[in-house]
C-alpha cells in the first residue's frame, strides 16, 4: 500500500478541473493545491504556527540544500525533518536534480548521475538516483521526487531526447532504491521539453512505472506561457486520473487558474515568497510595488479585498517605509500577505469547480487581475 493516495471527488463540469483530496501519513491535502518552498527547512521567515493560520497544507523542501547544510543525517538524528523544523503536517521533498542543474558550469551529467560543485564552499559531489533516495528516506518527506533531469529551453531535439530517456532509466533507479514505499511515497517527474511527440514518449514511460503520483517538469523555464499551456494540455490527458499530478516551481497567479483548468493538481514555486523579500505584493488588483514613491502616503492595506493579518492591521505607507529601511518586519508582512493571497486564490478555484463555474472564475479573476506577472 503506496503513503499517499487520491480520492477525486469530482470534476467541473465548466472546466474540466479536477477537486479531490491527497492522503498522507501527516494528514489529508485538499487539492487543487498550492506549497509554499522552504527550501533550508524553512518558509523564509514564517514560523509554522504562521504557515498553518494562513491556509498552509503542505510545504515543499530541497534535497540538495539540506544535503550539503545541515546534512542529511543530521536531519536524521533530529527525528526527520518534521521533527527538525516544528512542521507537523505532510512535506514534500524536491530530489536536487533541478537545484544540480541549475548551477550551470559547475556541474558534470553523466549515465550513473552529476557530479557537481557545492554553490557554499565548492566542494565536489556526486548525486545519483540512490543518492537522492537515501537523502530523501533520511529527511522522511512524505513525497519524495525523483532524480531527474529538467532540460534547459530551447534545447534541441536529440538533447532532449536522450534526457528524457536517461531520466526514465534515472527513475527505475529511484523506485529500486526506495525502501519504505508504504511510509513516503515517490512520484515520478515527466521531461520532454517543448516537444510534442517527446512528451508523450516521456508520459508514457514514465506513467508505465507504477507510482502514487507524477509531476510534469521542464516547464516554465523560460518558454512562452501560451507554449506552456500547450504542453499541458496534450500532456495531462496522458496522465492516470486516478494519480495527482504536479506541476513543478510554477506558481504566478495566472497559472495556477490555467493550470487547474488543463488538469493540475499541486504547484509551488518560490515567486510569492521570493517577491515578498524584495517588496511585491500579489493582490486582486494586480501587482503592487509597494517600494513605488507612489504609496509613501498611501494608508490603505495591500489588497482592500485580503483579511489577512497584514491587511487587517498595516498601510503601504507603513510596510513601503519598512521596505525601504530594510527592517524584517517588511518582508515578514508581505510574506504573510502573498501567501494568503496565493492560498486563498486556491481555495476559490476549489470552491469555483464544487460549483461547476471555473471559466467564469478566470474571467472575472483576470478581468480585475489583469494579465501581467
Ligand atoms: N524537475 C525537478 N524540480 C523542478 C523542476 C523539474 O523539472 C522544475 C521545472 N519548472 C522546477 N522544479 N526535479
Ligand atoms: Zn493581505
Amino acid at each position: 500500500m503506496y503513503a499517499v493516495t487520491y480520492e477525486l471527488i469530482k470534476t467541473c463540469k465548466q472546466s474540466g478541473a479536477r477537486l479531490g483530496v491527497l492522503h498522507t501519513p501527516h494528514g489529508d491535502i485538499e487539492t487543487p493545491i498550492f506549497m509554499p518552498v522552504g527550501t533550508q527547512a524553512t518558509v523564509k521567515s514564517m514560523t509554522p504556527e504562521e504557515l498553518k493560520e494562513i491556509g498552509s497544507q503542505i510545504i515543499l523542501s530541497n534535497t540538495y540544500h539540506l544535503y550539503l547544510r545541515p546534512g542529511h543525517e543530521l536531519v536524521k538524528k533530529a527525528g526527520g525533518l518534521h521533527e527538525f523544523m516544528h512542521w507537523d503536517k505532510p512535506i514534500l521533498t524536491d530530489s536536487g536534480g533541478f537545484q544540480v542543474f541549475s548551477l550551470g558550469p559547475l556541474r558534470k551529467i553523466t549515465e550513473e548521475g552529476v557530479e557537481f560543485r557545492s554553490h557554499l564552499d565548492g566542494s565536489k559531489h556526486f548525486l545519483t538516483p540512490e543518492k537522492a533516495m537515501e537523502i530523501q528516506n533520511a529527511l522522511g518527506s512524505d513525497i519524495m521526487m525523483a532524480f531527474d533531469e529538467c532540460a534547459p529551453y530551447p534545447a534541441t531535439k536529440e538533447y532532449v531526447k536522450n534526457s528524457l530517456e536517461r531520466t526514465t532509466r534515472w527513475l527505475e533507479r529511484c523506485k529500486a532504491a526506495h525502501k519504505n514505499p508504504e511510509k513516503q511515497a515517490l512520484f515520478g517527474i515527466i521531461q520532454g521539453g517543448m516537444y510534442k511527440d517527446l512528451r508523450e514518449q516521456s508520459a508514457k514511460e514514465i506513467t508505465a512505472i507504477d507510482l502514487p503520483g507524477y509531476a510534469i517538469g521542464g516547464l516554465s523555464v523560460g518558454e512562452p506561457k501560451p507554449m506552456m499551456y500547450e504542453v499541458l494540455e496534450y500532456t495531462t490527458p496522458l496522465m492516470p486520473a486516478d494519480k495527482p499530478r504536479y506541476l513543478m516551481g510554477v506558481g504566478s497567479p495566472d497559472d495556477l487558474i490555467e493550470g487547474v483548468i488543463r488538469g493540475i493538481d499541486m504547484f509551488d514555486c518560490v515567486l510569492p515568497t521570493r517577491i515578498a523579500r524584495n517588496g511585491t505584493a500579489m493582490t486582486s488588483q494586480g501587482k503592487v510595488v509597494v517600494r513605488n514613491a507612489s504609496y509613501a502616503e498611501d494608508f490603505t492595506p495591500l489588497d482592500p479585498e485580503c483579511d489577512c493579518y497584514t491587511c487587517r492591521n498595516y498601510t503601504k505607507a507603513y510596510i513601503r517605509h519598512l521596505v525601504k529601511t530594510n527592517e524584517i518586519l517588511g518582508a515578514r508582512l508581505i510574506t504573510t500577505h502573498n501567501l494568503h493571497f496565493l492560498l486563498k486564490l486556491m481555495e476559490q478555484i476549489r470552491q469555483a469547480i464544487r460549483e461547476d463555474r471555473l471559466l467564469d472564475f478566470r474571467e472575472e479573476f483576470f478581468r480585475k487581475y489583469g494579465y501581467e506577472l
